[in-house]
């Protein structure tokens, strides 16, 4: 059994939400520079043009985390940055940016890891249809290649695609995100599509040996509003929804049909050997999760015929994203994916909690301490958990809520981009400086 101590603790970051730069040095522009011109797409109506500005500031993260006791640092590349038009001509200045990155952690004794793609599409794809068209993946697999044979000499464990459930849920299907498409044909096919590549980037990653490669999913607990058949029916197509659609197809158990009939027109776009191409046996599962959600059914709401009972209406305390405060989701999907496979490698590659700006962080605390606990949970039940990378470092760009939810242990200033530790990172620092082995 593993014990607590000996679990590693990282951060993770994305591109589109820190890097700023936006246009700078040859990077073309990504679906997330086009999607926050239009209106009222942005709560604040912010953009991510700055950012963190993470691009020039990078140095200075990357110590702030080394101070912390941080062992890790997830960072994803701007696809765009290098390949502005996602096919094509590379970029060497958009080359040399990771390269600093990378070099940097290496030399301050912090471990890179890379996430291939966090939703920031550059938007010449976009134009040909994105996700939605077929021929992604063979640019997926090039702008893999470009990365493998840059950055792997010196970055050991990567991570494909994260969360695509929200990616293409939330781009495709809703259209909350970039690019803002919706409908069924278009989440069907991207769906399709994105599963495909990630079981493509993967083999091509796996040509150099030694290389870990796994892939980060978003996981939210699910429970039916009551007992009635009709609520536990509508709770398990959402949860195929959320937690499965994304992840079985990889272990080779096919798209999740019975519990969820929106698969039927998934099936139109898949091609013969793909459900094969699919299988993926990845090095470690990169569980994220934030939340529970509580469903019941909704024969009025097309396709999914379930809707979620609001946390607001349920009484639970929620944070300033209007999610619920729930961190039991840990060990319950720690123990869920440890069913897939005793041996299989879990990482939490994300989890945190936003607050509002003048909110107490002591909340944040004692949402880590829990997490904490739930850990422990999952550790005493055998499972092969072996780090924790917290979302996030220095307060972002959280996408379609701009500006608004403070996810960092590290405030930022606007004006001066100024970093400033919070009380949870001065926290973080005493519980890692303790629990070195
Ligand atoms: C996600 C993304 C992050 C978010 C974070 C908070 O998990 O949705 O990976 O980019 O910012 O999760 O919503």
């Amino acid at each position: 059994m593993r014990k607590i101590e000996e679990l590693t603790w990282g951060v993770t970051l994305a591109a589109a939400q820190t890097e700023g730069a936006y246009n700078k040095d040859g990077k073309g522009l990504s679906i997330w520079d086009t999607f926050t011109e239009k209106k009222y797409k942005i709560k604040d109506r912010s953009n991510a043009k700055i950012a963190t500005d993470f691009y020039h500031r990078y140095k200075e993260d990357i110590d702030i985390a080394v101070a912390i006791g941080l062992r890790i640092f997830r960072f994803s590349i701007a696809w765009s940055r290098i390949l502005p038009d996602g096919v094509g001509e590379i970029n060497a200045k958009g080359v040399d940016f990771y390269n600093k990155v990378i070099d940097y952690c290496l030399e301050k004794g912090i471990e890179p890891w890379i996430t291939t793609y966090h939703w920031d599409l550059p938007q010449k794809l976009q134009d040909k249809g994105g996700w939605v068209n077929r021929d992604i993946v063979e640019a997926y697999k090039k702008y893999v290649t470009i990365l493998r044979d840059h950055f792997s000499d010196r970055v050991k464990n990567w991570i494909i695609i994260n969360e695509g459930i929200v990616c293409i849920g939330g781009g495709y299907f809703l259209g909350v995100h970039a690019p803002g498409k919706r409908g069924i044909r278009n989440f069907s096919a991207a769906t399709h599509h994105l599963l495909l590549a990630q079981a493509t980037g993967f083999k091509v990653l796996k040509q150099v040996d030694n290389l870990c490669v796994g892939t980060a999913v978003s996981c939210t607990k699910i429970e039916p509003f009551s007992k009635s058949k009709k609520d536990v029916r509508a709770a398990k197509r959402i949860d195929a929804l959320m937690n499965r659609l994304f992840i079985e197809p990889h272990l080779g158990m096919g798209y999740p049909e019975s519990d969820l009939p929106l698969v039927k027109r998934i099936q139109k776009y898949v091609k013969d050997g793909d459900m094969d191409q699919m299988k993926t046996d990845f090095d470690f599962w990169g569980i994220q999760t934030y939340t529970r959600e509580v469903i019941r059914a909704a024969w009025y709401i097309p396709y999914l015929g379930a809707m979620q009972v609001k946390p607001k209406n349920r009484n639970v305390a929620t944070s300033i994203m209007g999610w619920e405060t729930y961190t039991k989701g840990i060990s319950y999907f720690l123990k869920r994916f440890a069913n897939y496979d005793r041996n299989k490698s879990l990482w939490l590659t994300e989890c945190g909690m936003a607050l509002a700006k003048n909110e107490d962080e002591e909340k944040r605390i004692e949402y880590y301490t829990e997490i904490i606990d739930e850990m422990k949970l999952a550790l005493n039940d055998n499972v092969n958990l072996k780090g924790i990378l917290l979302w996030t470092l220095v307060d972002n760009f959280e996408w379609a809520e701009g500006y608004v939810p403070k996810f960092g242990i590290v405030s930022l200033n606007h004006k001066t981009l100024e970093r400033k530790l919070k009380k949870t990172a001065i926290w973080l620092t005493t519980y890692l400086s303790n629990v070195k082995l």
